[in-house]
C-alpha cells in the first residue's frame, strides 16, 4: 500500500508559522467539506469505517494522533504530529483514529458533502465490496 503524506509548505517569518491549502495545488480534489475534532476522550478509536467515493486529506493542526489505514489487503499505522503534514486517504480505504493527545485537532478536508450512504461501516461488507471491484 503506498501510504501519500503530503509535506505543506509553511510560510514561516519572525511572527510564526502559517500554510495555505489551495484546491488542486496543495489538495488533490475540489474541497467541499471541512470539518475537524477535538476534545477527544482519551483511549477513543475513531472512524472504523470506509468511503465508496469520498477522498480526504488529514491534518493534526494542533497536538497528535494515529491513522489506521487498511485497503483490505495489507494495514498500515501513520502518526500525525505536525500541522504541516496532510495524509491523503483514498475512497475504499477502512480507517481508525486512534492515540489522541488530549489537546489534538484533527481537520478534515473532504472531497465530497457529507453523505451517509457513502459510508461501508461493516467491516466485512468493506472486505467484500473491495473484492467486487
Ligand atoms: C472520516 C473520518 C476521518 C455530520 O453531520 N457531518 C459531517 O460532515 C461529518 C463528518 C459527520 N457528521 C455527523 C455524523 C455523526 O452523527 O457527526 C457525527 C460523527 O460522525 P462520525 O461518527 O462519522 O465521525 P468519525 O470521526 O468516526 O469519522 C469522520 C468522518 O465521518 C469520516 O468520513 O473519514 O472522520
Amino acid at each position: 500500500m503506498q501510504v501519500v503524506k503530503y509535506m505543506f509548505q509553511p510560510h514561516g517569518d519572525d511572527r510564526g508559522q502559517l500554510v495555505a491549502l489551495e484546491e488542486f495545488k496543495d489538495i488533490p480534489f475540489q474541497v467541499k467539506r471541512v470539518y475537524y475534532m477535538y476534545d477527544t476522550v482519551e483511549g477513543v478509536v475513531r472512524g472504523k469505517h470506509a468511503h465508496k467515493s469520498l477522498e480526504q486529506i488529514l491534518i493534526c493542526i494542533h497536538g497528535s494522533c494515529k491513522v489506521l489505514l487498511d485497503n483490505g489487503e495489507e494495514k498500515k499505522v501513520i502518526p500525525l504530529e505536525k500541522p504541516y503534514e496532510g495524509l491523503y486517504v483514498s475512497n475504499v480505504m477502512w480507517r481508525e483514529m486512534f492515540d489522541f493527545s488530549p489537546d489534538a485537532v484533527l481537520m478534515v478536508l473532504a472531497s465530497e458533502l457529507y453523505d451517509e450512504a457513502d459510508y461501508i461501516r461493516d467491516y466485512d461488507e468493506f472486505l467484500a465490496y473491495v473484492k467486487g471491484k
